[in-house]
């Protein structure tokens, strides 16, 4: 990562200059207090084990607007010119806040980086434009692309949904884009690329025939990977789940669903998870149960941070700050040897009232000091505490002869019940969730 700032024709943020870590001591807000980039821990530096992105959505894009109200934040780079002008100075404004924040990538939608035009053909040359200005800013700022994505959702054509639209012709026009997005995506090098399920998924079964959606969308999916491949990317696509909003039941319900979708339509080999955490609560579920589920499966491929609210349960996608959640994320992520290709994007956006331009700063220094702190937990946990040892305590019975035959496939029913029948007084064993909740604790 270049240590340098990079600026456009003016400075967007002005007054703040690169984020240096200064440790929990410092009492400078525009410092970081524990994500020391060149720190080491478990082998990496956090810098290598996080690989964090910034989301040009919510970062760049997002002015505040939800159902009740427009938007509260006053950009100063979406004001000025055409669709071009405007593009350019946003892009200015994100590689200056992307090497101000020091992060090693970004991510985007591809009418994140420019307004949509009204043909197919407007929209191609926007992002061809776009992509060329894209590839001076990253060689400059020593930035890379985690991944791109295509908006499959906003538009009204996509009203019923992109890949899993009942008209083919909405299908087409799909693919076009996501070619599009595809060749955005390798012309900037990126990483991987990221299908987010958008508008795949249904509100009612009375007009919606599941089982053609859901070919289509395994169809699809097929046929971007066999195009980018044949176009040499070598990269990873993920899925990313949510099992709600904006339909009310979306085929990418939860880790598990997407896995055995995977499977059903032979897309295992090439497709990965990119998991949110807002996402993994809204399915009920925790994140660490999610990344745990994908990794069992070897797919545990990226992470969107953010977290949702505790009390009204929708996809807030705040800043992440909780430490003791982070924390028990941060085990599994050391305990599965982290992220396969993928890095941690702040898919999280401001508070609508947070208005100020330094707010976009505190709330990326916040959620980078967050993972760094739990990550160092994490690693004391499992290289200091009994929590290794207890946990694995708990299958001891299996390290033993009956039990590691049972594992290696080696017993019938019959077997097992001969086992069984010996068996009449078996002492309790404790699961002590309350001894392993205070070893976390301690550890933070
Ligand atoms: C929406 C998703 C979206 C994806 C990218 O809930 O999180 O932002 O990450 O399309
Ligand atoms: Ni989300
Ligand atoms: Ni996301």
């Amino acid at each position: 990562m270049s240590k340098q700032i990079i600026l456009g024709d003016k400075e967007y943020f002005s007054g703040i200059g690169k984020i240096a870590f200064e440790g929990k001591e410092s009492d400078n807000p525009f410092a970081f207090k524990y994500y020391d980039e060149n720190r080491v821990v478990a082998g990496k530096t956090l810098k290598e084990h996080f690989r964090f992105a910034i989301a040009y959505w919510h970062t760049f894009c997002g002015t505040g607007g939800d159902p009740f109200g427009p938007g509260t934040k006053d950009f100063p780079w979406s004001t000025a010119g055409d669709a071009y002008q405007r593009a350019k100075d946003k892009m200015d404004a994100g590689f200056e806040f992307i090497s101000k924040i020091g992060a090693p990538f970004y991510c985007f939608h591809d009418f994140d980086l420019i307004e949509e035009g009204d043909t197919l053909a407007e929209s191609a040359k926007r992002l061809d434009f776009i992509t060329d200005y894209a590839k001076e800013k990253q060689a400059a700022a020593g930035t890379k692309l985690l991944w791109g994505t295509a908006n499959l959702f906003s538009n009204p054509r996509y009203m019923n949904g992109a890949a899993t639209n009942p008209n083919f012709e909405v299908v087409a026009y799909a693919g076009a884009q996501v070619k599009n997005a595809l060749d955005a995506t390798i012309k900037l090098g990126g990483e991987n690329y990221v299908f987010w399920g958008g508008r795949e998924g249904y509100m009612s079964l009375l007009n919606t025939n599941v089982k053609s959606e859901l070919d289509h969308l395994a169809q699809f999916l097929h046929m971007a990977k066999d195009y980018a491949r044949s176009q040499g990317f070598k990269g990873n696509f993920f899925i990313e789940p949510k099992p709600m909003e904006p339909t009310k039941h979306q085929y990418d319900f939860d880790a598990a669903t997407v896995l055995g979708f995977l499977r059903e339509y032979d897309l295992l080999a090439d497709f990965k998870l990119n998991l949110e955490v807002n996402h993994a609560t809204l399915a009920q579920h925790t994140m660490q149960h999610e990344m745990q589920i994908a990794a069992n499966a070897g797919a545990l491929g990226s992470m969107d941070a953010n977290r949702g609210d505790y009390q009204n349960g929708w996809d807030t996608d705040q800043f992440p700050t909780n430490l003791n959640e982070l924390t028990e994320m941060m085990l599994v992520f050391l305990e599965v040897g982290g992220l396969q290709g993928g890095g941690i994007n702040f898919d999280a956006k401001t508070r609508r009232n947070s208005t100020d331009l330094a707010d976009i700063f505190h709330a990326h220094i916040g959620g980078m000091d967050a993972f760094a702190r739990a990550l160092i937990t994490a690693d004391a946990i499992l290289t200091q505490s009994d929590y290794s040892r207890l946990k694995a305590e708990r299958y001891a019975s299996f390290g033993t002869a009956d039990g590691k035959a049972f594992e290696g496939g080696k017993l019938k029913l019959t077997d097992l019940a001969k086992i069984g029948a010996g068996m009449d007084n078996i002492p309790l064993q404790s699961g002590k969730q309350e001894l392993f909740e205070n070893i976390i604790n301690q550890y933070i």
